[in-house]
């Protein structure tokens, strides 16, 4: 098996799109936090964009917070992987070319803060998922027990966090009379770039006030709204590949034809031509974002946790079973009445158009792979349209039929008796609650106040539409309940 790398791209067969420009004459203007498949197949796609234009400006610094897996899997193939587009039959491959380097933050902090103060990096993207940003999901206050975080409030001198990376780079930035990069947060979080900018501050202030404002002052931390479905990469994936190129890509990417990325306009310092990329660049972001959130990622969670209880694997496998679709539709029904849509955004189109992406057989995305960490998405998927229905008195059935699902997954068994391990920051807290009655548990699991704000902890209503759709998916089971409600 010919493993990818320079050597093997004469080998390629024509129909892989590859690098047009001299990878030798690539600087390093962006430093990335937290390289994953996410990153790999959105924004780094947009920056190889930008080189292959000429702007050889663009080349990108990857990070990874903890595992060493992303560096061990690139370094072989000198920083070079593919990202397949699939759909149907369809698969068009590309070769992405823009990975200078990788860096493992916690093997050398200093380099990382280093590459990220230098002359040349005018960007600092993240996708550090959003517990990354050691922020309270119900309230974005700063969680300063957190371990990583409390090191970086003692000392920066090898920080841990994303926050504490930032702040270290930028003091660095500041004592060498450089301007601040441009910090972009590319997370599912609502207000990305004020929270970031928030839990910056924050840290800043900690250490140095005259850090904090100047950064205030000199600082950019942009919104911004990203989108494309990225399935985790499987064996199966590397071979089927293979099968097609000719060379084993142990990095490669999956992930659909749609993509978008939406960012505020305000930056310091140079930028790619963003526009001429396809980027939406505009003052408010903050619509985009919701739609997104809410219909998109609200509904993945809903099915995320329904599908993994009834024992479904895939996402279109749960949007192929009518019921299934039509929970979706209902949800979506709820939170679009939530939403003021931006110019631009045709609701019913996106609607349509997001039910195809979600029946894409072509990409084997996994429910259980959405289910993890929902302490951290439940509150801007689901909680924050439920908040706007209850204060107009609309029902909120759908929404709440959803957060059930998600208490009822707390208990670590399916609805076939089988057992899973709780992928979630906060699962030791919501596992105490978990083997109580429905009444008791949905009492245990509102009463964390990281999750659910008090206007929705003491809501009787929701209370009761929680405890009967607890109590109906225990006793009749996901599968039983969305056939009765939906069928
Ligand atoms: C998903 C997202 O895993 C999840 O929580 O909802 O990763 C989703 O696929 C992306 O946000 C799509 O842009």
């Amino acid at each position: 098996m010919r493993r990818l790398d320079e050597a093997a791209l004469s080998s390629l067969p024509a129909s892989v799109a590859r690098p047009l420009y001299d990878r030798r004459a690539v600087r390093t203007g962006i430093v990335h936090l937290g390289l994953g498949a996410f990153h790999k197949a959105h924004q780094a796609v947009y920056y190889e964009a930008a080189l292959n234009s000429g702007d050889l400006r663009w080349g990108v610094l990857g990070a990874s917070l903890r595992s060493r897996a992303v560096r061990d899997q690139l370094a072989p193939q000198g920083n070079l992987y593919t990202v397949t587009a699939r759909e149907g039959a369809d698969a068009r491959t590309q070769l992405i070319g823009a990975l200078r380097g990788v860096l493992v933050a916690p093997e050398d902090p200093t380099a990382l803060v280093s590459a990220m103060a230098a002359a040349d990096t005018h960007l600092v993207t993240l996708t550090v998922t959003e517990k990354g940003y050691k922020l309270d999901p119900a309230t974005g206050a700063l969680i300063r027990d957190d371990p990583d975080l409390a090191a970086d409030l003692a000392s920066l001198a090898a920080p841990r966090t994303a926050p504490g990376l930032i702040v270290a780079a930028l003091a660095q930035r500041r004592a060498a009379r450089l301007k601040p990069f441009t910090t972009v947060s590319c997370d599912n979080l609502p207000h990305n770039g004020k929270r970031l900018r928030d839990a910056v501050f924050a840290l800043a202030a900690h250490h140095d006030r005259a850090l904090r404002d100047w950064i205030e002052t000199h600082g950019a931390f942009p919104e911004t709204m990203v989108d494309r479905i990225v399935p985790a990469t499987e064996e199966a994936d590397i071979d089927a590949l293979d099968g097609r190129i000719g060379v084993a890509d142990r990095a490669m990417v999956k992930t659909e034809p749609f993509s978008q990325w939406v960012i505020q306009d305000r930056f310091v310092g140079e930028r790619p031509d963003f526009a001429a990329l396809g980027v939406q660049i505009t003052d408010s972001v903050a619509p985009w974002e919701d739609a997104k959130l809410r219909m998109l990622n609200g509904a993945h969670s809903g099915i995320a946790y329904l599908g993994g209880l009834a024992g479904i694997e895939f996402v279109h496998e749960f949007v192929a079973i009518p019921a299934g679709r039509a929970f979706v539709e209902a949800l979506w029904n709820e939170s679009a009445e939530t939403l003021s849509p931006p110019p631009g955004l045709d609701l019913p189109a996106y609607r349509t158009a997001l039910m195809g992406r979600f029946a894409n057989s072509a990409l084997n995305h996994r429910t259980r792979q959405i289910a993890m960490d929902g302490s951290q998405k439940l509150p801007q998927r689901l909680l924050a349209p439920i908040l706007v229905r209850l204060e107009r008195g609309q029902p909120v059935d759908t929404l709440a039929l959803a957060v059930a699902a998600w208490m009822r997954w707390q208990e670590a068994r399916d609805d076939a008796g089988d057992t899973y391990v709780v992928d979630d920051p906060l699962a030791a807290r919501t596992a105490g609650s978990a083997n109580l009655s429905a009444s008791d548990a949905v009492a245990g699991l509102l009463a964390i106040d990281a999750i659910f704000p008090p206007a929705l902890a003491e809501h009787p209503g929701f209370r009761t539409a929680l405890t009967s759709a607890l109590g109906a998916l225990r006793a009749k089971g996901a599968r039983g309940t969305l056939e009765e409600r939906f069928a």
